[in-house]
């Protein structure tokens, strides 16, 4: 695959035929395999790397999954969810399969362990940020990690065990919202059948990370929702939380999954924003927007990234000045400056 920072036309894969060949042969040729996974890890990202690994458990292949967080909450259901560390237990691997994520810097803590690694292939479909990996198997257009790893291991023949459908049904039920968003697809959905056939849990995964919310994070949106702004002829919806709210109800930024589509549920909002100083003076972004609003770019200016209605950046400065710096940019983004 070309490595070369391209469009996203440029990156996109149609041939699922040839890269499932080259996936294969990599794997083929590896006696030890660590999988990455993006810190501030989401469904998508954990799901992926474990279904990888009950995959390569099946072929026989060694490997350890790392991430730079701990596995949240609501993902710990996941079989296999227990092997996820913050360091590898050897230091002998051949190959890093990465999931989920467009610039390594998002392994945060787990790069230095990648970066010794001979080869690596990159699994995702986020807009390149930057273009890592020996192989890149990159498609903007999918719904999910977990769906392009879905038609990768059909095309490779793979046996789908129900642990391999349930991780990767979670990416593929978180990244699409439970099939509510714009990249609900047939394919999304054809692809989650033959998951579920295949022994899938959707009840566990609906259960699982839908409605078994701790209480502080409840009550952490209550907050939110109680403080929250809205302007720009109520285009514009946002929320900030401070650390010390997360202080106060002992919620951590993990307890605000989710929040900012509260804020763009609202009728008449095109762009939400929400914004949490997780730690203090460290303050994380998520942006959503409806139609042709694209927020990746907004994100991108503060050296984040994402996709078209839903993005994400951070900042190291107090709360404050990173609100007035989102908000003045999501202001002229709508035409009001
Ligand atoms: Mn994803």
């Amino acid at each position: 695959m070309p490595a070369a920072l391209g469009s996203p036309e440029v990156m996109a894969i149609t041939d699922t035929k040839t890269v499932a060949a080259s996936f294969e042969a990599e794997l083929r040729v590896a006696r030890s395999v660590l999988i990455g996974t993006h810190m501030n890890p989401d469904g998508d990202t954990i799901g992926s790397a474990l279904a990888v690994s009950h995959y390569l458990d099946g072929l026989g292949v060694a490997n350890e999954v790392l991430c730079h967080n701990d596995v949240p909450v609501n993902l710990r259901f996941l079989p296999g969810a227990d092997r996820i560390r913050h360091a590898p237990l050897r230091a002998d691997h051949d190959l890093a399969i990465i999931v989920d994520l467009d610039s390594l810097d998002r392994l945060a803590s787990t790069a230095p362990f990648f970066a010794a690694i001979p080869r690596s292939v990159v699994v995702d479909h986020h807009v390149p940020h930057e273009a890592p990996g020996d192989l890149r198997i990159v498609d903007v257009a999918a719904p999910a990690t977990s769906v392009i790893l879905a038609r990768l291991l059909a095309e490779i023949g793979a046996t789908l065990t129900p642990e391999i459908a349930t991780c990767l049904l979670t990416g593929i039920v978180t990244d699409t919202g439970s099939f509510r968003f714009r990249n609900t697809t047939p394919e999304a959905l054809t692809i989650a059948a033959r998951l579920i056939e295949a022994g899938g849990d959707i009840n566990l995964v609906s259960e699982e990370i839908y409605h078994r919310r701790p209480y502080c994070s409840v009550k952490m949106l209550g907050h939110l929702l109680d403080t929250m702004h809205l302007e720009c002829d109520q285009k514009l919806s946002w929320g900030a939380i401070s650390y010390e709210d997360f202080q106060s109800v002992h919620a951590s930024d993990a307890d605000t999954e989710g929040f900012v589509n509260e804020l763009l549920s609202i009728r008449t909002v095109h762009i939400a924003a929400l914004l949490r100083e997780h730690k203090p003076g460290k303050v994380r972004v998520s942006l959503r927007s409806r139609g042709e609003h694209d927020v990746s770019l907004v994100a991108r200016d503060f050296g984040g990234g994402g996709h078209k209605n839903a993005a994400g950046c951070s900042f190291d400065l107090p709360l404050d000045e990173a609100v007035q710096k989102v908000v003045a940019k999501l202001r002229e983004c709508l035409g009001y400056c």
